[in-house]
């Protein structure tokens, strides 16, 4: 590769990166069941290790993102202990999560919910999630609801509209000046008739009626199979209300797969479309890149890495097309030159330009050997595995 194509492959990965969820780390499955693995995080404290390994050996995760239920189960008051982990182990809090869809008292929505009481027990949980992202330092708030409706005439689709126009408003309302709510949304399931946030267009619409620091989150699980999601994320970027991005990949539905196992040309051409909107404005686009995945059978950490390696591999392979040119051949109509130009891009071998950004920041050149060599994975299975054979294995 030439040294113009190596620079502009290390100037690329010095801006990007990327967060993992805590999630990520523990036991997770299908709505079949859960299969418990031995060295599965099930403490908040586990998850940030494992996260301070993942960020350790490939330099890019700074931040882990927090769902409150499940990584802050006292609230507010979790913040204390969050900051000690966030220490000890080297990564600090990243987007916050509220969950507003797992408690008995959200069965029949959150924000959408025909009773008030529902709305406002919400409405002040997203409160307290703002409140721990202060705490935290915590640019995001993300927000993803699980409302929806089962069945055609059993919900007010407008009336809904309202509420959630009126919630997020209000929540809006409790952000101070440098964060961000960003709104997540999702075209099924767990509502298999409607979804409240069906949608990038509900989203944005939502988003503009909350207030200035409210952006789209996009989910590349969330959309229905042949959706041009590279399109939306181009619009979203010419309304400057793309806010981040959920990674994850999927062949049938929201199936959370590692990110690019299925379809790498899939976000090869997400991030060709930001970077191009880049090098049109002059200016780097204010993304948060967030990692969304249930990792059920493959050890978790090795599969973190996976997913940062393949991050890494298209943003760098995005970063080699040549925008001038690519903004000639269009207006010229040449269409297999223009083509060219992406397909040229993904097609080249940018993994020993990328081991020689690792090289330069003292980062093993093999994340995922590395890691394996380390011997972290035999510690913990030995520390974790009598306490996940206890765990629950199935969700019935
Ligand atoms: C949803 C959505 C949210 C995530 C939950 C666990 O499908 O992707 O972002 O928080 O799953
Ligand atoms: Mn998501
Ligand atoms: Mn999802």
């Amino acid at each position: 590769m030439d040294a113009h194509k190596s620079k502009r492959i290390f100037d690329a990965l010095e801006t990007f990166r990327i967060e993992l969820p805590s999630w990520g780390f523990a036991n997770t499955g299908t709505r079949f069941g859960k299969f418990i693995q031995p060295a599965a995080a099930t403490t908040t404290e586990e998850k940030f290790s494992d996260a301070g390994q993942v960020h350790l050996l490939t330099g890019v995760c700074p931040t882990v993102a927090l769902h409150v239920l499940w990584d802050c189960p006292e609230g507010v008051r979790s913040t204390d202990n969050i900051k000690k982990f966030s220490d000890r182990y080297g990564v600090l809090p990243g987007s916050i999560n509220p969950n507003l869809f797992q408690d008995q008292e959200y069965k029949y929505g959150s924000f959408g919910n025909p009773d008030p009481l529902m709305r406002q027990r919400a409405l002040r949980h997203t409160k307290d999630s703002i409140e721990i992202a202060r705490r935290l330092h915590s640019r995001d708030v993300s927000m993803w609801f699980a409302d929806g409706s089962n069945y055609p005439g059993t919900a007010n689709i407008r009336q809904r509209k309202q509420w959630f126009t009126e919630g997020l408003r209000e929540s809006h309302q409790a952000l101070s000046p440098g964060q961000r709510l960003l709104v997540e949304y999702k075209p099924f399931e767990p509502a298999f008739y409607h979804t409240d946030i069906a949608d990038w267009g509900m989203s944005l619409l939502l988003c503009r009626a909350a207030g200035p620091q409210a952006r789209v989150l996009v989910d590349t699980g969330h959309h229905y199979a042949g959706q041009n999601i590279e399109q939306i994320v181009a619009w979203l970027l010419s309304e400057d209300m793309l806010g981040g991005f959920h990674f994850n990949d999927r062949r049938y539905a929201d199936d959370d797969l590692t990110m690019g196992s299925i379809d790498p040309y899939q976000v090869f051409r997400i991030f060709h479309e930001i970077r191009y909107f880049e090098w049109e404005t002059g200016k780097q686009a204010d993304i948060a890149y967030m990692v969304d995945q249930s990792h059920n059978l493959k050890g978790k950490i090795e599969e973190s890495i996976q997913t940062v390696t393949m991050a890494q591999q298209l943003f760098a392979k995005a970063a080699l097309v040549d925008h001038g040119e690519l903004s000639q051949a269009q207006i010229d109509c040449d269409l297999v030159g223009a083509e060219s130009l992406l397909q040229d891009a993904f097609n080249t071998d940018v993994r020993p330009a990328i081991q020689e950004w690792r090289d330069s920041k003292g980062l093993p050149r093999n994340p995922l050997k590395a890691f394996l060599e380390s011997g972290y994975v035999e510690r913990i299975t030995k520390e974790r595995a009598a306490r996940n054979s206890q765990s629950v294995t199935s969700y019935a």
